[in-house]
């Protein structure tokens, strides 16, 4: 049996269902090319700001344990216009190209979604969920703040918009992104970015692992998919096909691959396994996930898609 993982995201099709998150080594333009030859399905570039920005200081990244990553990278990029140009450059790899972008204030993220609408990406991903800028809160959890974001957005352009949402715990929350997503339609969702304030301690120096904030960071990686499973699920059944899904937080198998399209997901972004194993983890995941499908009977995505079973 020939199976596809063939899918889409907001009408950009991509030629399977893996590709890179934001986060790890899609900041410079030679990680970008590398991305652009591998078995990633896109090249989504590192979240910019107005400015290049350094990052926050040394040591912000370690692997915590088997199954956990925590970071406070603090956005270190090139600042956008370099991203933009980087869009035209990445054109050649022949793949879709996804912005992400973070502003320090609604101007700043009007001004960065305006300069992308007029860019070569093909998708633009508004980071509202970064843990890690000291005395920024995120603002995917200030839904007034996020209601004033999408007002002013939403109408900049043609290319689909999407945001990538920090996790939500509370099906209050849920619904109440659901309905701002749907009013103003946005095009797509990225659930999840990072935990984020998780503290790590080593025993031995007394001492945080992480040294920005207090030692406060992100959490990513396979101990954070059972709550990436839940945020996907919850926006599946919310915005019903209306608005297509990117799953990222924790997957790093085809068995995981499977269980977010199960849960609805349309495509799997996937960060810390990048990091870690390098861009064979494209290849490995969506073979899995062939091997998953082709167990199951489905020949295509949009076969399993959403069919999660609950127990009767
Ligand atoms: O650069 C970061 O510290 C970072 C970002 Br922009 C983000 O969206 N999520 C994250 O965990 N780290």
């Amino acid at each position: 049996m020939s199976v596809s993982t063939k899918t889409s995201i907001a009408g950009v099709e991509l030629d399977s269902y893996v590709c890179n998150a934001s986060g790890p080594k899609c900041t410079a333009y030679s990680e970008l090319a590398e991305l652009g030859k591998s078995d990633s399905s896109a090249i989504i570039m590192k979240t910019c700001t107005i400015q290049p920005r350094e990052g926050n200081p040394k040591p912000r990244l370690a692997r915590i344990g088997e199954h956990g990553l925590v970071q406070s990278m603090g956005l270190p990029n090139l600042g956008y216009k370099k991203y933009v140009e980087f869009s035209t450059k990445l054109k050649k790899y022949g793949k879709p190209i996804v912005a992400s972008v973070a502003g320090f204030s609604l101007n700043e993220y009007i001004t960065l979604v305006e300069a992308f609408q007029k860019s070569d990406v093909d998708l633009i991903e508004v980071n509202v969920g970064c843990p890690n800028i000291e005395g920024k809160p995120q603002v995917g959890y200030d839904f007034g703040q996020m209601r004033d974001l999408l007002s002013l957005t939403c109408g900049l352009g043609k290319k689909p918009l999407g945001l990538k949402l920090p996790p939500y715990f509370d099906p209050a929350h849920w619904d109440a992104m659901a309905d701002l997503i749907l009013d103003y339609r946005v095009s797509f969702v990225s659930c999840i970015n990072s935990l984020g304030n998780t503290l790590t301690i080593d025993p031995w120096t007394r001492k945080t692992i992480i040294k920005p904030k207090k030692g406060l960071a992100g959490l990513s990686g396979e101990t954070i998919k059972p709550i990436s499973l839940a945020n996907v699920r919850a926006f599946c059944e919310r915005l019903g096909g209306k608005v297509s899904i990117f799953a990222v937080g924790g997957g790093v198998s085809g068995v995981d691959a499977f269980e977010f399209l199960l849960a609805g997901a349309d495509a799997l972004q996937v960060g810390t396994a990048f990091e870690i194993n390098g861009a064979d983890c494209f290849t490995y995941i969506n073979k899995g996930l062939i091997t998953m499908l082709k167990y199951h009977g489905f020949s295509s995505i949009e076969e399993a898609k959403g069919k999660l079973e609950y127990l009767q």
